[in-house]
């Protein structure tokens, strides 16, 4: 525990206008009313709700406090974050770091093999096998994709049809990509120039490795 964590509070309403105040090791235990609390709150909101009780905080005690309770992947994407390219990994590891505690992420897909791959329809991909970048492997054959599938969960549930919920994913992972000195490029603007009007194919739960080598062509 840090010296600051005594110092600060989560305050939340009771009903009827009033409010209890609890110290923020609790956020980190499963007491489900503030956890859920916490989770409908903006980041303004939420920090707005930080009360100091005593001295100044420093903004990384802010920021360690919105920590205390980020989201984290559960263990399917988990590994299939370790079937992709370390770099792409690391982005998709601090974009739900930095998610507002509204904002969980999950991951759809990383490697597909060849069936995977061949079984998407043609409605949600042209690229057959090997070409995607989803099917990139390492030089002994292990999967090591160029691509990653992300999605944002609400309650649980991932609403495919939200294309804006994706959006501000993307944005989110944009920013992550950025500090990790990674280059993307995102599945609702392929050409780069900010626009996501100009796409024939958008799929905006998807990103990829900028520098990834260019794929073979389909098998026959
Ligand atoms: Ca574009
Ligand atoms: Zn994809």
């Amino acid at each position: 525990m840090k010296n600051h964590e005594k110092r600060l509070n989560l305050v939340y309403p009771i009903g009827r206008g009033r409010s209890r105040s609890l110290g923020l090791e609790a956020l980190t235990k499963p007491f489900w009313p503030v956890r859920r609390f916490w989770r409908r709150l903006g980041p303004l909101d939420a920090v707005r709700a930080l009360d100091i009780e005593a001295g100044p905080i420093s903004v990384s005690g802010i920021q360690e406090a919105l920590m205390a309770v980020h989201h984290n992947y559960g263990s399917s994407s988990n590994a299939k974050l370790d079937q992709a390219h370390p770099d792409l990994a690391r982005v998709m590891r601090r974009a739900i770091k930095m998610t507002p505690p509204n904002v969980d992420l999950t991951i759809v897909w990383t490697y597909r093999d060849k069936e995977q791959q061949n079984s998407i329809p043609a409605s949600n991909t042209n690229a057959r096998w090997p070409e995607s970048y989803h099917n990139a492997e390492d030089e002994d054959g292990n999967p090591y994709s160029e691509a990653v599938d992300f999605a944002p969960l609400v309650n649980g549930k991932i609403p495919w049809k939200d294309d804006a919920r994706f959006c501000h994913c993307a944005g989110i992972i944009y920013a992550a990509a950025q500090l990790e000195g990674v280059e993307i490029i995102w599945g609702n603007d392929f050409d780069e120039d900010g626009s996501t009007k100009d796409q024939s194919l958008a799929d905006s739960g998807h990103i990829q490795r900028k520098n990834a080598a260019p794929r073979p062509p389909a098998e026959d």
